[in-house]
């Protein structure tokens, strides 16, 4: 048997996604997941152009060695749009290789080591009042962890907050799609980090005593602070006991987390934006962080992915896997079988699909009494619906741009 086909498929259902096909001579198809948000089309170009050619006729089941083929084949290593594109190769493979021996993808990886994954849900509002009628609504449809994120008085719109219904989810989308006609930029928000820094941990108190204290807390940074800034806010919300703060300062600098070591006991998890087990070295080898947050899609997959965690399972250093909407189902589909496998898994983010996106990619994970399960489908459990998928064109979308009030471009 060998690759015999491989089409990228481009689809917009409310939001964007770049999935892999891949067909084997016997027929089988395997997907995967290539979407990376804002720049969707330099990975659809990667895999079309550059990866596609090189793999047909290749063994499929020679996952490891496509992997290291494609990794070092390049020359040119790492970056999000290569790993990307390596991602959704692997990922493909890897559903092949679980729907030719008629198993849930998880078995093939070691088998289940727990019955479920604990997932945390995003809880926002605007003000204190809206985003504790927002984490009751959660609470209420079984999470034990939530992520809360919360308007800035001050500021206008920032990011991870919006208002909503109680007991009604969120789909959350920062990408914002660009109307016809308009000029083709991403919006502008607005930042203020002392204003933050003396908001939140007010916002933290607010929602330990509403829901005391088996409630798992985590709250998102989003890269904002500079490694001093980190230090205090994780030293003030560690009476609220964080179960992580997350992004607290720009990934790219390692060596800023031993400064919000030096300070706070509060536990810290990175990497969303980072794409290889190098990336992790200093903070894994050093234990300056308590949880990884990559995702399959932007580490280069399973195989990516599971580097990672071996690494981190040396060091007791456990997962918490990125899982927005732009990772799309698929990609989520790859994170669960994972995480059912590794003995090192922590928690799993949890933002569910538009209705849209699930008519277009049907799944079989469940959320059940708190737990995510990627369900018993051969494979990763997920189909695309192709027909309805080319229905729904690619619209750009960018993620915002942040400025401080001087006009300074900051992280966003
Ligand atoms: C998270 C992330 C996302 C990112 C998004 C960017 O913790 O889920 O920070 O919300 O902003 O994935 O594409
Ligand atoms: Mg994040």
């Amino acid at each position: 048997m060998a690759i015999d086909r491989i089409d990228i498929d481009v689809t917009s259902p409310g939001r964007n996604f770049v999935t892999a096909v891949v067909t084997t001579s016997e027929g089988i198809t395997g997907l995967g997941d290539a979407t990376l948000n804002g720049r969707e089309l330099s990975v659809a170009s990667y895999l079309r152009d550059h990866v596609a050619p090189t793999l047909i006729g290749r063994d499929e089941s020679a996952i490891e060695q496509t992997w290291q083929y494609l990794y070092r084949g390049a020359y040119w290593r790492r970056g999000p749009v290569t790993m990307s594109a390596i991602a959704a190769i692997d990922m493909a493979l890897w559903d092949i290789a679980a729907k030719k021996a008629g198993v849930p993808l998880y078995k093939l990886l070691g088998g289940a080591c727990r019955t479920g994954l604990l997932s945390y849900a995003h809880a926002s509002g605007t003000t204190i009042d809206s985003l504790l009628a927002a984490v009751r609504g959660y609470v209420e449809n079984g999470f034990h962890a939530v992520r809360i994120q919360a308007g800035v008085p001050g500021l206008g719109q920032i990011y991870g907050v919006h208002d909503t219904a109680p007991g009604e989810t969120y789909e959350y989308e920062p990408a914002g799609r660009l109307t016809e006609g308009a000029p083709l930029r991403p919006a502008e928000e607005s930042w203020d980090t002392a204003a933050y820094l003396r908001h939140l941990p007010e916002v933290f108190a607010a929602v330990r005593e509403e829901f005391g204290g088996d409630l798992r807390i985590l709250h998102d940074g989003h890269h904002r602070m500079s490694p001093i800034e980190a230090a205090k806010l994780a030293r003030s919300i560690e009476p609220y006991d964080p179960f992580w703060l997350e992004d607290a300062t720009p990934g790219e600098d390692q060596t800023a987390l031993r400064l919000i070591r030096q300070h706070s006991v509060t536990p810290l998890a990175i990497g969303e934006v980072f794409n290889s087990v190098h990336d992790y070295q200093v903070l894994i080898t050093e234990r300056l962080i308590d949880y990884v947050r990559s995702s399959a899609t932007h580490a280069g997959g399973i195989t990516g992915l599971r580097q990672i965690m071996t690494f981190a399972g040396v060091y007791g250093i456990r997962s918490g896997f990125h899982g927005p909407t732009d990772v799309s189902p698929v990609g989520m589909a790859a994170n669960l079988h994972l995480g059912l496998a590794i003995h090192n898994f922590g928690i799993q983010e949890y933002m569910p699909h538009s209705d849209v996106t699930l008519e277009v990619f049907r799944t079989s994970y469940r959320f059940e009494d708190g737990l995510l399960h990627p369900g018993e489908a051969p494979g990763l459990g997920v189909e695309l619906d192709r027909e309805a998928a080319a229905a729904h064109e690619y619209v750009p979308a960018y993620l915002p741009v942040n400025r401080l009030a001087d006009g300074t471009v900051h992280d966003w």
